[in-house]
Order: structure tokens, then C-alpha cells, then sequence
């Protein structure tokens, strides 16, 4: 395969003021030959239960079942008498795939390794596919920064996002309207998903954001090995279905487009996220439900994420998959050239914000520290 070619001279993206070492965001900066990306490869699942609980298997693996022509999804139902909320104040980090791996280590340690060492995973960076997502639009991104934390363990660098002040505000305040909306999504999923390979969607049941079914992959951007979890909502139920994550489908709701001008807002924008989120594990359909504003799915469609590129073609100064992930290639290189110190406790804090460089401060033994005890503990012994 072609390395993607060296950023040089005054496109080089890492700029030097003095002894601060920044990466810059400018979309031209990006805009060379799409990187390497291998095709992702599903090396094992997880489930989490209504109760947060950790699974190493395949439990909470729903099923799509298509819906009707003209389906009557009121999304609004059960949002006051049918639904627990995750405590989305109670921050995860890693660690529920941090358990996988410990639970996995045979999966992903490449056999033909050189170092004998029981720490050497044989991956550059370990992190969530969400991460990755905010990673791959910061270019086109004009509105919210981001945290990541890094930290060097093993040779591997984990990475975990650390909520800014800015997010933790907004989360805080909250609408009632807001606050509802959130909820339509996960009815939606509810409505499209059956628990059984054979079964029916249950539309009376309760809806519970604890669960999850998790996929973890493994790829390569460029020169950097990925392994890297993210939430997957179903996957087709017939027989004959690729192996996953080829399988999978994505389920996504999202206002319906009545003009020219929420079309173009709904290719410029969302469909930059929905392309950055399937495109990383390699999920190839995503199914859309058009609601209008009483939360009512008016119209549904299937998305190819390969056919996301072309359909946005026709938008003036539109996003380019190749600078999401030239960037995400180079914002790995400046990590791993930041990154030296192996050192669970020590966290290079990455901190972005829009319409500036990427920049970064260190931390030891801070609230920032991420890699658990548990987890430093049995991957030594
Ligand atoms: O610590 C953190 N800051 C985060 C932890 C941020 C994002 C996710 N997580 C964790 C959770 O344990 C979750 O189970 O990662 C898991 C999902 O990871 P992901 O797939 O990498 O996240 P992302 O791609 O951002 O979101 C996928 C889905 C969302 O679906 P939509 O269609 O809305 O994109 O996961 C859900 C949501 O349904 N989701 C979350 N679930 C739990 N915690 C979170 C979250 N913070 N954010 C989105
Ligand atoms: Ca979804």
C-alpha cells in the first residue's frame, strides 16, 4: 500500500511556537490521497444489561425487522411511563472495554509478535469508535470542542474523552423538549428491533438506555493499528447475512426535509456524522426515520454509508471523507509523537476547540487518569 504522504513545508500541520507543538485543523491541510484504512474486523462483542452490568457475549443483540410501507411510529409513546434513563453523569471511561480485552487478550495479541511481553497488545491505540467520530469531523467542525485523554500503557496508547465544561453545561441545562427528544431515537430502535432472530418488535415495552451491544474491531488507519469498541443497534436476521460487522445496521432518526435548505443541512451536517460513525467499524446500512415535529416517523430510508460520498457530491464547499480521515491520520501521528512516557498514570490531555489548533497539556497522577487499577494489575501479571 502507498504511506500517505508526509505533510511538508508550509502545509506541514504541526506547527512549532516555541516549545508548544500544535496540530493544526484547517480542512486544506487534509485534502490529499484517502489513507489506507483497512477493512475493520470484528475480533468480539459485549453486552450491557439493564443494569450496566458487563457480558462478554452477544445478549443484547437485537434484530431489524423492516417496517410496514407507511409505519405509524409515535415516538413520543412511553416517554413518561416506559423509560429508564442510563445516569449519563456517571462517566464509564473505558472500562467496560477495558474488561473486554482483559476477557480477550487471546483475540488480539498477534501471535507472531517479536516482544514476549504479556503487556504488548500489538495495537497502537485502544478507544471508543465515538472518540474516533469526533476525531474524523473536527475539520468541518464549528461549534463544540472536544477533551481526549491519552495515556501510554504497554506500548499501547488508550484514549477516553473527558466531557468539557462547555458539554457538561449543556447537559446540565437541559429542555424538557431536549430531554424528550433524546428519547425519541432510542423508541425508534424499539419500533425497528426484535430480540429474537425470529421475533417481532415489542412497541408496549419499556425503553432502557443501559443496554447495549457492543462490537470491537480491529483496523489500520495508515501505519496505526486500531482496536476500538462502539455501541451497534441490530443486525439483518436473514441466514445468508455477511459476518459482521457487515451485518450491521445502524438506526438513526432525524426531522424531515421539507425544503431545499433542510436538505442541504441535512447532507452538509448530518450526514457527516452518520457517514464518520458507520464508516469507522465498517456498519454498511444505516436506516433513517423521518419524524415530524410531534415526533411522528413520517418517512423511512436506507442509507448505503458507501453511497454517503456520492450523495453529497452535489453541495457546494461540502465536506470530503479523505480530510476526515487524512486528519484523524495525522492527529494519531502528532498522539503518538506526544505520547512517549509509558506511564498508566500520566494522561496527555489533547484539548480542541473550534477555529483552533489541536493543543495539549500533561497530567500525573490527576483526576485526569484513566487506566483502572484492575486493569494495570491483571495485564502485568
Ligand atoms: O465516556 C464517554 N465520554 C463515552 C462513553 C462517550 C460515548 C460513549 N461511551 C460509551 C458507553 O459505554 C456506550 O455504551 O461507549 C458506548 C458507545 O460507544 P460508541 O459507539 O463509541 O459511541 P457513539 O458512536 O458516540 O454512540 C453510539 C450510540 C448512540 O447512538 P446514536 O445513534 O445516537 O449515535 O451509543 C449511545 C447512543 O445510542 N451513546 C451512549 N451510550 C452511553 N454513553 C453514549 C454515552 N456517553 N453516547 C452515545
Ligand atoms: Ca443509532
Amino acid at each position: 500500500y502507498k504511506r500517505s504522504r508526509e505533510p511538508s513545508g508550509d502545509q506541514n500541520p504541526h506547527k512549532r511556537h516555541g516549545a508548544a507543538v500544535t496540530l493544526a485543523t484547517n480542512r486544506q491541510m487534509y485534502e490529499r490521497n484517502f489513507p489506507l484504512y483497512k477493512q475493520p474486523v470484528e475480533v468480539g462483542c459485549f453486552s450491557l444489561d439493564s443494569h450496566r452490568n458487563f457480558f462478554n457475549d452477544h445478549r443484547q443483540m437485537r434484530y431489524y425487522v423492516q417496517p410496514s410501507k407507511c409505519p405509524e411510529f409515535n415516538l413520543r409513546d412511553g416517554y413518561t411511563d416506559r423509560f429508564i434513563k442510563r445516569d449519563d453523569g456517571v462517566k464509564e471511561r473505558l472500562d467496560h472495554l477495558l474488561k473486554w480485552i482483559l476477557a480477550n487478550r487471546d483475540k488480539i495479541q498477534n501471535r507472531d509478535q517479536t516482544s514476549s511481553s504479556s503487556l504488548v497488545l500489538g495495537v497502537d491505540f485502544v478507544t471508543w469508535r465515538g472518540h474516533l467520530t469526533k476525531v474524523l469531523t473536527t475539520p468541518y467542525e464549528t461549534h463544540e470542542g472536544w477533551l481526549l485523554a491519552a495515556s501510554k500503557f504497554g506500548g499501547t496508547v488508550y484514549i477516553s474523552e473527558v466531557e468539557t465544561e462547555a458539554a457538561r453545561t449543556d447537559r446540565e441545562k437541559r429542555s424538557e423538549r431536549q430531554e424528550e427528544m433524546m428519547y425519541w431515537g432510542y423508541k425508534f430502535e424499539q419500533y425497528a428491533c426484535a430480540d429474537g432472530v425470529d421475533g417481532t418488535p415489542d412497541p408496549g415495552g419499556v425503553v432502557n438506555t443501559n443496554e447495549a451491544f457492543c462490537t470491537v474491531v480491529q483496523t489500520r488507519l495508515a501505519d496505526h493499528k486500531l482496536l476500538f469498541s462502539g455501541e451497534v443497534d441490530c443486525r439483518v436476521s436473514d441466514a445468508d447475512a455477511p459476518p459482521a460487522p457487515a451485518c450491521y445496521v445502524e438506526l438513526k432518526t432525524s426531522a424531515e426535509i421539507c425544503t431545499p435548505k433542510q436538505r442541504s443541512n441535512f447532507h452538509r451536517y448530518k450526514l457527516l456524522k452518520w457517514w464518520a460513525q458507520s464508516f469507522l467499524p465498517g456498519v454498511p446500512q444505516i436506516v433513517a426515520g423521518f419524524r415530524d415535529h410531534d415526533g411522528v416517523v413520517v418517512s423511512m430510508e436506507t442509507i448505503q454509508t458507501s453511497k454517503i460520498s456520492q450523495l453529497i457530491k452535489n453541495e457546494f464547499n461540502c465536506w470530503k471523507p479523505t480530510v476526515c480521515m487524512n486528519f484523524c491520520s495525522d492527529f494519531l501521528s502528532f498522539v503518538k509523537s506526544v505520547v512517549k512516557e509509558d506511564d498508566p498514570r500520566l494522561v496527555y490531555l489533547f484539548t480542541w476547540d473550534p477555529h483552533r489548533d489541536v493543543s495539549y497539556t500533561v497530567h500525573r497522577d490527576s483526576q485526569y487518569s484513566f487506566i483502572p487499577e484492575w486493569y494495570v494489575k491483571e495485564l502485568r501479571s
